[in-house]
């Protein structure tokens, strides 16, 4: 049987221009995956990868990883898809990616997530639900093609893996293991200890004391008003911090900066979905979504207005969020 990378390079063009594509507010196993097969169809088939997005990279660990690994990703807005002769999807299947693309065609789908039906073809598809992630598939493209790993790479994969199956502890398979032992030796452990120990600035703990001492707390939701900020960082990491709080499932913290706000969910009760909650409180004023235990929503300051009256308050952004978060969430008692 042909090995699953030679399939997949069959697909890819020598010296083609290949768009890989991640999820809509792409983790970092999306980010990894890209980022490796970007670095496997240079070295096999000379071919020029652009990383796609969408959607927010909301988190600092996120940020730390492209930062920190030199991974440059564009937002798809600005992409026009005819440039390129292949698009390769990772870490999702369409229906996932929404509409930004329009009909353009999917060439490659590589996904652990399973299986949804839908119409469409592509040249070929490597969908294994039963892996921690996707960065093991591609880690195992990587070995059984011979191509080697810079530590970059490994780094980038490595900590896919880590978050997508929460350290081995959760739906991981024998392979995520192997993929793991693989890369660890490979990788820039002192660089991975960075982009997941993201070091806190004194101003964000400030802000996160003043928030907290201002907290409304709703059944097991806990709302955090940062009000005005000068770096939006600060907003997902306040809500990293908050969410082992006793008693609470929901943290949603938010601010604004400028003329936008930015709001970040992060939820402990895996019964319901951040993604989906956020995505049904904010979608009509601008970009939300997410994950089911991580989402943020940007959106215009402007959305948050009140008929005719001139400015919009820190108080009235207050309300709006609480206000629309509660009905989505279904949680009309609060205290
Ligand atoms: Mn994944």
């Amino acid at each position: 049987m042909t090995k699953p990378v030679t399939q997949f390079l069959r697909c890819i063009p020598k010296g083609s221009r290949v768009l890989l594509l991640t999820h809509p507010n792409p983790d970092p196993d999306a980010i990894a995956s890209a980022y490796a097969l970007r670095h496997l169809i240079k070295e096999k088939k000379q071919a020029m990868g652009t990383i796609g997005y969408w959607g927010v990279v909301g988190r600092k660990e996120n940020a730390t990883m492209l930062d920190l690994l030199g991974i440059e990703m564009v937002e798809i807005g600005g992409v026009d898809p005819g440039f390129f002769d292949r698009i390769v999807l990772v870490d999702s299947q369409p229906g996932q990616v929404g509409e930004p693309l329009g009909d353009a065609r999917l060439d490659v789908i590589i996904d652990h997530h399973p299986v949804k039906p839908r119409n469409g073809k592509t040249r070929y598809e490597d969908i294994r639900v039963n892996y921690g992630s996707t960065a093991t598939i591609v880690t195992e493209y990587l070995r059984a093609s011979g191509t080697s790993i810079p530590p970059r790479v490994s780094t980038a994969l490595l900590y896919g893996i880590k978050t997508d199956t929460l350290l081995l502890s959760r739906e991981a398979d024998e392979a995520d293991v192997s993929a793991f032992l693989h890369l660890y030796p490979l990788a820039d452990l002192k660089a991975l200890r960075r982009i997941e120990r993201p070091s806190f600035p004194l101003e964000h703990l400030d802000a996160a004391a003043r928030a907290f001492r201002k907290r409304r707390v709703c059944g097991n939701m806990m709302f955090l008003n940062i009000g005005r900020v000068n770096n939006e960082n600060v907003i997902p990491q306040v809500a990293d911090f908050y969410l082992p709080a006793e008693e609470i499932d929901w943290i949603i913290c938010f601010g604004k900066r400028g003329k936008v706000v930015y709001i970040s969910v992060r939820n402990d009760n895996r019964r319901r979905s951040a993604g989906r909650a956020v995505h049904h409180a904010f979608s009509d004023m601008g970009k939300a979504g997410g994950h089911r235990t991580m989402a943020a929503a940007i959106l215009p300051v402007d959305s948050f207005r009140d008929g005719h009256r001139k400015s919009v308050t820190l108080q009235r952004i207050e309300e709006v969020v609480i206000g629309r978060f509660l009905d989505a969430a279904g949680n009309s008692t609060a205290e």
